[in-house]
């Protein structure tokens, strides 16, 4: 099969093992071609108590300029945390302009955990991404994100039916697959799949620790085995399998995101 060369969306967070420095080395890690187009520079993630942010938006014209005089085109796109709403133009701009046919949009709309937004985003932002994803062809939004998408109330407790109905919800947002992560049921944790009505659903064993940077390890080995031709269910089942193969390789001492370099 010929190498797939993706186009990875998302910032440079220079310390914290999330975004760019976990999507490179995995894609690569799965023999994708990885390009990147870095949305911010940060010293940091927004976990640590301060980071220092650069605004890259600036400069992605001129990037787009120069792969348009270069003829490059992608198979594939993995968006993550944009940071600001004016990227969202420039990504649908990316998808008309360096398309090849056929190459899948997956858009993870990373913008909050736990019930809230992350540090720096505002329900303006997730207005605008509410437009994005119906440019998407696999959404993977986290419960918290899929409830802010679609204002529902965000539940410690989530049955059955309240993954339905967020799945439900999102699937008018968008034509695309939905993918809920961090699906959880009876002490296994997974993805919830919804596409045109039909529901698949992948669970394992959970980890009792929960950590910084799962959702970004997620997409990217979701996407890696996805470009590599396997199906929803089996990409998510080999992202979650290595998820947690990180959580149990990660020492406690780790605070700030999971020790993936080991799993790899
Ligand atoms: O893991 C998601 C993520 C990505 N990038 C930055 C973040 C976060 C989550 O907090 O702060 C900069």
């Amino acid at each position: 099969m010929k190498t797939k060369r993706i186009l990875t969306m998302q910032d440079l967070s220079c310390v914290g093992q999330c975004s760019l420095t976990v999507a490179l080395p995995v894609l690569s890690r799965y023999g994708i071609e990885t390009c990147v187009l870095p949305t911010a520079v940060l010293s940091n993630h927004t976990m640590f108590k301060s980071w220092s942010y650069l605004d890259l938006t600036p400069e992605i014209p001129a990037i787009f300029d120069n792969w348009a005089a270069n003829d490059i085109k992608f198979d594939g796109f993995l968006l993550g945390y944009l940071g600001k709403a004016q990227l969202m133009n420039l990504a649908v701009k990316c998808f008309d302009e360096f398309s090849n046919a056929n190459a899948p949009v997956i858009i993870d709309p990373v913008f909050g955990d736990n019930g809230k937004l992350y540090g720096g985003f505002d329900l303006n932002y997730v207005a605008e991404m509410r437009k994005l994803i119906k440019r998407a062809d696999i959404i993977l939004p986290n419960v918290t994100e899929a409830c802010f998408l679609t204002e529902t109330e965000y539940r410690e407790e989530q049955d059955e039916t309240y993954f339905k109905t967020l799945a439900e919800k999102l699937s008018r947002l968008t034509d695309g697959t939905v993918i809920i992560t961090g699906y959880e049921q009876k002490g296994k944790i997974g993805a919830y799949i919804y596409r045109n009505g039909n529901i698949e659903r992948v669970l394992l064993p959970k980890q009792p620790e929960k950590r910084h940077g799962t959702g970004d390890i997620f997409a990217s080995v979701f996407t890696a085995h996805y470009l590599n031709g396997n199906s929803l269910a089996e990409s998510c089942e080999a992202a979650s399998r290595f998820v947690i193969k990180c959580l149990t390789l990660t020492e406690p001492v780790h605070f700030y995101g999971v020790n993936f370099e080991k799993a790899l």
